[in-house]
């Protein structure tokens, strides 16, 4: 039996990880008005995985007897500058994320509750991939560089980053 506030926190999560999907989703369509299909297949990639998260906060929620919900969220930016720009913002977002997790770990060890301190622990892993895995793609478009065909090898490597998954 969950705490009525840890059901609101819990839920929080939900929208929030609802919003990472819907945003990595837009991202990808970014990616390929620009040609850029390695690019968007890996953030379309990226928006199936957010998803998954989701759900599986949301099943956690009902499992223990108590409402998920879900809320409204925000729409993601449709614009991005550039290549780097783009990853940029999900390194960012990805690090938000992570605070908000290391939040929810702290209430849940704070109020004793075993179960959550325990579901908690795969998004804990989860978010220590995902913030490498986005640094390790920032290191490739700053090694291989954005100017001239530049561009299309990113592209190329970002996409075989996807393939080894
Ligand atoms: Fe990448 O964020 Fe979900 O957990």
């Amino acid at each position: 039996m969950l705490s009525k506030s840890m059901v609101g926190k819990l839920n929080n999560q939900i929208d929030l990880e609802s919003f990472s999907s819907n945003l990595y989703l837009q991202m990808s369509a970014w990616a390929g008005t620009k040609g850029l299909e390695g690019c968007a297949a890996f953030l379309r990639a990226q928006a199936k995985e957010e998803l998954a998260h989701m759900h599986r906060l949301f099943k956690y929620v009902q499992e223990t007897g108590s409402l998920p919900v879900v809320g409204s969220i925000e729409a993601p930016p449709t614009e991005f500058n550039s290549i780097s720009d783009l990853f940029q913002q999900v390194l960012n977002h990805e690090k938000k994320i992570t605070g908000k997790i290391n939040e929810l770990m702290d209430s849940a060890q704070q109020e004793n509750d075993h179960s959550t301190v325990h579901f908690l622990q795969w998004y804990v892993s989860e978010q220590h991939e995902e913030e490498h895995s986005i640094q390790q793609v920032l290191d490739k478009i700053h090694n291989i560089g954005e100017s001239g065909s530049g561009v299309y090898f990113i592209d190329r490597a970002i996409g075989g980053m996807l393939r080894k998954r």
